[in-house]
């Protein structure tokens, strides 16, 4: 088995996916969660200064859609021929818009254009946006694309918590139990479950 390195701060955001696929693959791996006090010294010894990083025998990966598409080819979720593979990039791109669209507004640095944006994104983009995604989902029996467990599933249960601080939701999967569908699809896993039950709990939960 190669020697396996996950390199994230202790939260789960982007880093997450990764972390359910490795577990789900069965593949021991040291999860380092670097501390943001830790951080500054550690950011030149990453590909691109940015976290995840996932290091193999020594070799570093970086960008998390790359990874989770790697692990998902990996252990046996991706899709069956090209074009399901093409569904599943398009839908999770569609996720990671809304992500993108929801980060603007939470790491907006002015408080008064952070709310206004907010506002508005409640009004005229969040509701479209967020219909589409339920409307995909059911299309496709609980899951984010291929009508089937895939990665992209993966990468959607662990931006989930963040996702709901971003768009400050936190009762979307009351709403929309479509969503809490794929994340079940996904902690469903008993190596998945037994990951996840001992995430350190001083970690943030998002
Ligand atoms: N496109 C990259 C973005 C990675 C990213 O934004 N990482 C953030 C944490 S979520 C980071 O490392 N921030 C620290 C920094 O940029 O110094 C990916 O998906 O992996």
């Amino acid at each position: 088995m190669p020697k396996v390195v996950l390199h994230y701060f202790p939260l789960k955001a982007l880093g997450e996916s990764a972390r359910l696929l490795l577990a789900y693959g069965g593949q021991e791996f040291e999860d380092k969660r670097v501390s943001m006090e830790d951080w500054p010294a550690y950011k030149p010894s990453t590909p691109f200064g940015q976290m995840p990083v996932l290091e193999i025998d020594g070799k570093q990966y970086a960008q998390s859609m790359a990874i989770a598409r790697y692990l998902g080819r990996k252990y046996g979720l991706s899709g069956q021929d090209i074009e399901v593979d093409f569904e599943i990039d398009q839908n999770i791109e569609f996720v990671n818009d809304i992500r993108a669209k929801a980060a603007s507004v939470h790491y907006e640095p002015d408080e008064a254009i952070k709310e206004k944006k907010h506002e508005d994104f409640v009004k005229n983009q969040y509701p479209f946006l967020i219909g589409k995604l339920d409307e995909m989902i059911k299309k496709n029996k609980g899951h984010i694309a291929a009508g089937k467990l895939t990665w992209a599933d993966f990468v959607f249960a662990g931006m989930f918590d963040y996702l709901k601080v971003m768009l400050r939701m936190p009762d979307l999967e009351q709403k929309y139990p479509s969503f809490k569908q794929v994340i079940d699809a996904v902690y469903a896993d008993a190596k998945v479950k037994a990951y996840s039950e001992n995430v350190p709990k001083a970690d943030v939960n998002f």
